[in-house]
């Protein structure tokens, strides 16, 4: 530590000791402070975990980033080229008329936007194949030689007119990476040009700007180009909110260089409350799925000064701020996350046929886990080709929407005794916890049902400072713990098993520094028993679990039906019988052979609907014997490995293609199910059949099938043999392949003895 920095320490310290002293009538979250808070605090060599502690204590956010975590949930649109080819990257050499547009209704957008809850939209203005969406001065590649409107449309022009009116913010998503600026012959992008003085913007013939601010760079043409859009974006279009840096790069040339801090002093002048995406102002949250972490700090570290650095490296570790974590580093820096992710299965448009919309569920679990876990949400939605949100979108972004202000607009709170400060719903006014181990306790007027727990930390005046919580609820007259959990940052959303309580008690049980909290709330999220799902792993064993979305893309392992239905349970049957609160509880996965499974849901007396699925024998011992093929990575085991996403597939062009089986011991078959795969049209077996053996070399034919409409109800069907008959060998031979096909697939074969 130098000497100038120890001194300042131990001032501090000192300080710290006497806010201590004064603490009981401090309640100013000022008073907590006793260092300056800065957006950045460099660490020194001879830092202690104590002093660590104190100064992530006084690192908070910008105005800009502060706004940012407010605005809470927001959009992302993805529109362009590749709406029209159906292509997640471009590849820069598509003539712009394949942006084949003919209608826009961004007032559509912004409406849906609207009624999801949403403050903010950010767009792609140019993604990586370099079309730009705007009338830009310094290209011809982009709606100006583009059929919509005989190139005279501006899509970013339209959808700032829409923002006015329906009071929504706009950010502006500007590609670094630009193949089309890479692969043309004239291209700027590592065109190896010279670094010199230029101003910018560069005057254009006949197109002057109302914006008479100047700049001088020193810079080469790519980066003036960059720079010349960056000015019409920022000047044109009404105040932009957001700047969107991607990180990604499908192609690199000439070692093009991107002069960060050049742009960043153009934006701070032309959008002075632009936040900066991908850069110090807020971070990607590490992954495309919706996936979020337990704790998510927003005090992270750094090697170098991020407010001089350049380029920003992606941080996806799972630990992002742990005190380990800070004290490796040697800047800490306040930058929040930005949980990004897709409504559809891509970042583009494809279909409304094959192209899966996340339901309502998930979204609502996305927000909750995003927003309530100290980050801002990101949900891209991309318009269709018609130039609107597809209605199911629509659907689930006005159900979102509604879900969110019948379960966040009703404070359960009101008329509560408890602390002033953090009822008022006043951002100003605060609550300074002194003591290692606060305590809040909150009286309700009347006992209240409640499974939803809001919690904020003032992180604008004095950071983050709470590394762990929990919420008791007095029931049956003592404080029962309801829920726990780590930080809490700008807002932390607590979800738990329903409880009808008339005192809640906030205990924070490990902190940083004194923690100043700003507000807490009390909800109630009305959910239905949701549907169930049964599924059988390779050894046997039956779980039984809230169905999952079919979402195929980026899945983030959540399962959002259990997350919002916390303290359900789940009763099942094995004897056919309907199940009830009486049934036996699923606690565990449990060894189930042949049999018929019937389960419900129940939360707090309501009864979901009944699930029911009937399983084959226990296929743990078969043994594969024999196929006539099997393509790369679908090996015919996997049509017995209990997971129906995976299949055989057999090669091409090869007719008749088989499998044999091994069950290991002679058994009585009256009947099997054919599950073919489902993200595949292509190998559905729809006619066959079956053969029998006792020594696995003599052969006789049981029974042929035949399954109907599997393309477009690629769904189990099951086959009653004319006659049931003894085997230990069984063969299938496929016969015919849906919509003339030659390869055969199987995700799953059952056989069935009852
Ligand atoms: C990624 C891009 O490559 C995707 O196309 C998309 O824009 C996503 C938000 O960021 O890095």
């Amino acid at each position: 530590m130098t000497k100038k920095a120890s001194k300042s320490y131990s001032y501090f310290l000192r300080i710290s000791v006497l806010c201590l002293l004064f603490a009981s009538c401090a309640n100013e979250a000022k008073q907590s402070l006793v260092m300056h808070t800065e957006n950045t605090i460099a660490l020194d060599a001879d830092d202690t975990q104590d002093s660590i502690k104190l100064k992530a204590s006084h690192v908070v956010p910008t105005i800009n980033q502060y706004d940012a975590l407010k605005d809470e949930f927001i959009a992302f649109v993805h529109f362009g080229p590749n709406t029209f080819s159906r292509m997640e990257w471009g590849s820069g050499m598509e003539d712009p008329a394949i942006f084949n547009l003919q209608n826009l209704d961004t007032d559509q957008w912004c409406k849906a936007m609207k009624d999801a809850g949403m403050k903010k939209v950010i767009i792609t203005a140019k993604h990586h194949d370099g079309f730009v969406l705007w009338q830009s001065r310094y290209t011809k590649h982009g709606v100006m030689s583009s059929p919509y409107k005989n190139g005279e449309g501006d899509v970013l022009k339209e959808l700032s007119e829409s923002c006015n009116e329906y009071g929504i913010k706009l950010g502006v998503y500007l590609s670094p990476a630009d193949l089309f600026q890479i692969e043309n012959a004239d291209g700027l992008y590592g065109n190896l040009s010279e670094y010199t003085k230029r101003t910018i913007p560069r005057e254009i013939e006949g197109r002057p700007f109302e914006n008479n601010t100047t700049f001088e760079f020193e810079v080469d043409d790519y980066n003036e180009y960059f720079l010349n859009q960056l000015f019409e974006l920022l000047t044109e279009y009404g105040p932009i909110d957001e700047v969107w840096f991607d990180g990604a790069h499908p192609k690199r040339k000439g070692n093009q260089q991107y002069k960060y801090r050049d742009w960043k002093r153009l934006i701070t002048k032309l959008a002075p409350n632009a936040v900066v995406f991908g850069k110090e102002g807020t971070r990607w949250c590490g992954n495309e799925a919706g996936a979020t972490r337990d704790t998510e700090w927003n005090v992270v570290p750094y090697e170098d000064d991020p407010r001089t650095m350049n380029l920003f490296a992606d941080i996806t570790d799972e630990d992002v701020g742990s005190l380990e974590k800070l004290a490796a580093g040697k800047f800490l820096h306040y930058q929040p996350a930005e949980t990004n992710t897709s409504i559809r299965e891509g970042w583009f448009y494809r279909d409304d046929t094959d192209q899966k919309v996340r339901t309502t569920d998930d979204v609502f679990d996305i927000y909750e886990r995003s927003v309530g876990g100290n980050s801002i949400f990101l949900l891209n939605i991309p318009p269709n080709r018609e130039g609107k949100f597809s209605d199911q979108d629509v659907q689930v972004l006005k159900e979102t929407g509604q879900r969110i202000k019948e379960t966040y607009g009703v404070n359960l709170l009101e008329g509560a005794k408890g602390p002033k400060e953090l009822l008022d719903n006043d951002e100003e006014t605060n609550l300074v916890l002194q003591g290692q181990q606060p305590m809040v306790e909150l009286t309700l007027p009347k006992a209240t049902k409640i499974n939803r727990f809001l919690i904020q930390e003032n992180v604008k005046i004095s950071g983050e400072r709470v590394s762990k919580h929990a919420l008791d609820a007095w029931i049956d007259g003592t404080w029962k713990e309801v829920a726990i959990a780590t930080n809490i940052g700008y807002k932390r959303i607590l979800r738990f098993p329903e409880v009808t309580t008339t005192k809640l008690r906030l205990r924070i049980l490990e902190i940083r520094y004194i923690p100043v909290l700003q507000n807490v709330s009390a909800h109630y999220f009305e959910s239905r028993p949701p549907q169930l799902q049964f599924t059988r792993n390779s050894i046997g064993e039956v779980s039984i679990v809230p169905k999952m979305s079919d979402f195929g893309w980026n899945p983030n392992g959540e399962n959002a039906g259990a997350n919002l239905n916390k303290g359900m349970q789940i009763f099942y049957t094995t004897d056919g019988q309907e199940p009830t609160a009486e049934s036996s509880l699923f606690i565990e996965p449990f060894l189930f052979g042949e049999g018929e499974l019937k389960a419900i849901a129940i939360k707090n007396e309501e009864k979901g609907s009944v699930a029911s699925a009937k399983f084959g024998i226990s296929k743990i011992s078969w043994e594969l014997v024999s196929t006539s093929s099997a393509q790369e990575k679908h090996a015919a085991n996997l049509l017995f490995d209990e997971d129906p996403k995976t299949y055989w597939k057999s090669q091409l062009k090869s007719k008749n293609q088989f499998v044999i089986l091994d069950l290991v011991k002679r058994i009585v078959i009256k009947s099997f199910a054919y599950t073919p795969p489902n993200s595949t049209a292509d190998g559905m077996i729809q006619k066959g059949t079956i053969f029998s053996s006792n020594d696995g070399e003599n052969w006789t034919i049981q029974d042929t099938f035949i399954f109907g409409n599997l393309i477009n109800d690629p769904t189990q069907r099951m086959h009653k043999f004319k006659q049931s008959f003894s085997t230990r060998f069984v063969k299938l031979q496929a016969d015919e392949i849906a919509g003339n096909g030659n390869s055969a697939a199987i995700a799953e074969l059952d056989f069935y003895m009852q």
